[in-house]
């Protein structure tokens, strides 16, 4: 059985709830396809969300991370392909109240990493089962795009083998009245996502 670490973020913003911390503490402890899920919820916080996310992923010889944020905007599962090192969000705070601009993530560090994902499988697969889904080229440049880069940095780094990327969900209904999605359909995507892994 392989070992996934699956994450998602705390609330942030005016956001009463975050749909990837839901998702994300749904799946834990359980068997999903091959792998056995631990999950984790991440601070929406420009410094310890990598520190625990490092933590984790140092401690737990992991063979898929996954990691999942809202994009409130969205309106399909965004694949995300590609982690700049950059955080450039002159508007959001943090939950610490931080604003950081135009700052790389990684001095040293390369301009950008791509997700070790099956991405078109798992969009073949979501589109199939009527969940739908879009290849994204930016996870944007706030906390979900330093997580992710920081997720890939250290797949490059420390462990090339592990499949390791990160996956924008909408919000579900109880978040944005328009929105067409459940919690339950938003878990599902998830399963097919690790089902394709
Ligand atoms: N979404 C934000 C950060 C936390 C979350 O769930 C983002 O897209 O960067």
């Amino acid at each position: 059985m392989g070992k996934l670490l699956l994450t998602g973020f705390e609330k942030f913003l005016s956001f009463p709830t975050n749909p990837s911390e839901e998702v994300a503490k749904r799946l834990k402890g359980r068997k999903v396809g091959k792998y056995q899920c631990d999950s984790i919820t991440l601070p929406v916080d420009f410094e310890e969300s990598v520190a625990i996310l490092s933590d984790t992923l140092e401690k737990g010889s992991y063979d898929l991370a996954l990691s999942l944020g809202l994009a409130y905007s969205r309106e399909v599962i965004s694949l995300e392909r590609v982690a700049l090192n950059l955080i450039d969000d002159g508007v959001r705070k943090d939950n610490k109240g931080r604003i950081i601009e135009d700052k790389q993530i990684l001095s040293e560090g390369v301009n950008a990493y791509f997700a070790s994902l099956p991405l078109k499988k798992i969009h073949l697969a979501l589109n199939e089962a009527g969940l739908k889904s879009e290849l994204s080229l930016s996870a944007g440049s706030y906390v979900c795009n330093l997580v992710m880069y920081h997720l890939l940095h250290f797949q490059n780094t420390i462990s090339p083998s592990m499949l390791a990327g990160f996956i924008h969900i909408p919000p579900d209904a109880s978040l944005k009245r328009e929105s067409k999605w459940t919690l339950d359909q938003l878990e599902e995507a998830i399963h097919i996502v690790i089902n394709n892994c």
